[in-house]
């Protein structure tokens, strides 16, 4: 079982699109491992997107993810983190398939809704940075009808 984070960013919680991401993650048949609605401080902000420091767009990135509260979460299941990424749809919305999330409700790359780890390592090092050890281990009733 794979773990990844995903967070519904500023622009989502706004725009009252929680409970369908949400709700798109769980009809796919993941598993909730953590869960938090937060604000997120300038170092969060810079730790997370680190690897863009050198980029233009950094900058009004922080800007952005510090500007409102977001909803942190852990979703747990068989591929969960390449699977995610096929959820939430292409970095630019305006690229993003159809059926997407980003497809389904974006048109702007810096107001793309959500974030979601994009490999096995960022995914550990993400979680481990927004949870810590702060994670709930459980089995739904379900998982026998999700998995064969
Ligand atoms: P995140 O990391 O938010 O899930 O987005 P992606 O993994 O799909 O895309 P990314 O890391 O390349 O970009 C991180 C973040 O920066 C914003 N961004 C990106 C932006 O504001 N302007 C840009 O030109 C790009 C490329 C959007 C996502």
């Amino acid at each position: 079982m794979e773990r990844t984070f995903i967070m519904i960013k500023p622009d989502g919680v706004q725009r009252g699109l929680v409970g369908d991401v949400i709700k798109r993650f769980e009809q796919k048949g993941f598993t909730l491992a953590g869960l938090k609605f937060m604000s997120v401080s300038k170092e969060l902000a810079e730790k997370h997107y680190g690897v863009h420091k050198e980029r233009p767009f950094f900058g009004s990135l922080i800007e952005f993810i510090t500007s409102s509260p977001v909803v942190a979460m852990v979703w747990q299941g068989k591929g969960a983190i390449a699977s995610s990424r096929q959820i939430i749809g292409a970095t630019n919305p305006l690229s993003a398939a159809p059926g997407t999330i980003r497809g389904d409700y974006g048109v702007d790359v810096g107001r793309n809704l959500i974030h979601g780890s994009d490999a096995p390592e960022t995914a550990q090092s993400e979680i481990a940075l927004w949870f810590g050890e702060d994670l709930v281990e459980w089995k739904p009733a379900a998982t026998p009808w999700i998995y064969e």
